[in-house]
Order: structure tokens, then sequence, then C-alpha cells
């Protein structure tokens, strides 16, 4: 059968890049920036002295391991743990080791977009914890949530862990809790991190490395559609930009074009034009308090059952029932 080459289906990150770049003003969505070497930028991103999330959530962990298991068990009543955007799963595996050690009865599953980063977890879960039966899922959460429904019953203690809620506005927030709680029964956990509000200075040190390490996470998105749609972006003419309101807690980050240029990409067959110190929007990373959190969390018809802080009051991880 003959293919024809003019009539291929756009990809859903070729829509978002059309949609984004013709758009006033611009903006792409931070979901794409996270391809192999996108995954191994963020991996870097969380060794960084300034991004205090990892070390925060990594304290909690280990400081209330013991509770947070026993939070998850219902007696010897089996369950799945599922994590959302599962990552290379580095905090998870304190949690994880706590519940082999707990004899707990439970099925672990990480759910990821990323093929890479899932056979990686899984490897390092068989080697360091072979006690734990993984199966590792691969897809968007909700298509995943759909799916491993239909095999009804069984208890679920959701995981969404490394302020990854972060990355979506209020608005996104509730609709996106209020789409996980129709999947929950009444048993059912939710065990979700919140970056809190704290010096202004510190958040944005940490979306703002000197060595450029977010800056090269965030020009990743730009990488990408020079790799995937034959464009001929510069990197080197974007600026990495980092906002913090400390108002309403949203860190923003941009990449600001450095002189009137135009790119043109192949595969869209699009020219755009910027103007100097034009915008693109990336990506948001939102802080909260604990009010913000009781109101999210009544807004999508959750019941706070425990919340956990760092001994600095960085970061929190609460337990939604
Ligand atoms: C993975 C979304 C939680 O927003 O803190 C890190 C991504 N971006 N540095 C965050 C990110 C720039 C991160 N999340």
């Amino acid at each position: 059968m003959k293919r024809k080459t003019n009539m291929v289906v756009p990809t859903e990150f070729e829509k978002e890049v059309y949609e984004g770049l013709t758009h006033s003003p611009k903006h792409l969505s931070s979901k794409y920036i996270y391809d192999s070497y996108g995954d191994r930028l963020f991996q870097e991103i969380m060794d960084m002295p300034e991004y205090y999330l990892t070390n925060a959530e990594h304290q909690i962990f280990n400081s209330h391991k013991e509770e947070i298991s026993n939070i998850f068990q219902n007696g010897n009543e089996k369950f799945k743990l599922i994590e959302l955007g599962a990552g290379d799963g580095r905090k998870t595996k304190i949690l994880l080791e706590q519940l082999v050690k707990d004899k707990a009865n439970f099925k672990y599953q990480p759910i990821d977009i990323s093929h890479s980063v899932l056979a990686q977890l899984e490897a390092a879960i068989q080697n360091e914890i072979p006690e734990v039966c993984i199966e590792t899922l691969q897809g968007t959460y909700f298509e995943i949530l759909n799916r491993i429904n239909i095999e009804n019953g069984t208890k679920k203690v959701i995981l969404f862990l490394g302020s990854n809620i972060g990355n979506l506005l209020h608005d996104q927030a509730i609709d996106f809790l209020n789409h996980l709680r129709d999947f929950m029964h009444d048993d059912d956990l939710l065990f979700v991190g919140f970056d809190h509000k704290k010096n202004p200075q510190t958040v944005l040190n940490a979306y703002n490395d000197p060595a450029g390490i977010t800056s090269d996470f965030n020009k990743n998105i730009l990488a990408r559609i020079n790799r995937e749609m034959d464009a001929d972006i510069d990197l080197d003419q974007f600026l990495h930009w980092e906002v913090y309101d400390p108002e309403s807690g949203t860190a923003k980050s941009y990449l600001v074009s450095k002189k009137d240029q135009s790119v043109f990409i192949k595969k869209l067959d699009l020219k755009i034009n910027f103007n100097a110190w034009e915008t693109i929007h990336t990506e948001i990373s939102q802080k909260y308090d604990d009010h913000t959190v009781e109101w999210l969390a009544e807004q999508s018809g959750f019941q706070i059952e425990k919340k956990f802080v760092d001994t600095k009051g960085y970061y929190q991880n609460y337990v939604f029932a």
C-alpha cells in the first residue's frame, strides 16, 4: 500500500507546538521537556544543592516511614501502590523498603510516560529491593487508571510525589484531583507532595542554578523541536528566565528571545517570528500554604487525614482520603 507522506497525522507534541507558538503570548507545555535527555537533566536538577525539594521529601520519608507505612496498610489487606510520574523512584524506595520490612501485602505499580525511565526503575527495584512485586505501566495517568480500574476491588494507595502537582494552576489542580477521586473508593488513599511558600530567593535559586542545568532543562523543549521536527532554533539566542510571585506562590519559567529572529520548523512547514525579548512561557511550579492546600482538598472533595512537614518547613506530604 502506498503511504501519502503529506497526510501524516500530527502528534500531540506537534499540535501543541503549532498551537503554542502561533498563540500570543507564546507558550509550550513543560510536559514535553521530558524525553530521555530531559529525564537525565531532571535527575541532575534533583542532585543540585539549590533544588531543596528532593532533600525535603527525602527527609520526611526517612523520619516518618514507619507511620506512613502504617497509614498505607489496612491490616493484611492487599493493596496496589500506584505512583503517578514515578521518575527514578529514589524517594519511593524508602517507603518500599519500609513496606517490605513490615511485610505489607502490596504490588507497586509506577506509571510514567517515559519507557526508559520505567525500565531503569524496574531494574533498580529488582536489584535493590527484590522482595517488591513491581509492574510498570507506560502511558498517561488517566489512560492507565482507566485500564487498571477494570480489575476492581483491590484497595489503592496513589502516590503523587515531588511537587508534581505544582505544574498545575489551581483550577487545573482541582480538575485533576476531582478526576482522580472518580477512580477512588472509600478506603483508597492519595499521598501528595506540596512545595510550600518560603523565602522567595530560595525558590528562585532552585529554578535558576548558576551551572545552568535548569536552563538546559528548560531549553530542551526547543532542542526537542529541533530534533523531532527538523527545526533550526538557535538555543543560544534564548534566555532562561525565572520569576516568582510570593503572593500567588506561582513560579514561572520562560524562554526569552534575545533578538529579533525567525525560526523554521520544517516538519510543520511553519515559520515563527520572535521580536527581541519576546517570551515563550514553558512551566509553572506552584508553591502552597496550608490554607491553599485545605482549599484544594475541599474543592475536590478530599478529606485531609494527615500531613508531614520537613524540619525547615519547606515542603509537606499530605494524606488525602
Ligand atoms: C518535576 C514539576 C516538580 O516544578 O519543581 C525542576 C520540574 N523544573 N526545575 C518543579 C522542574 C525546573 C519540577 N517538577
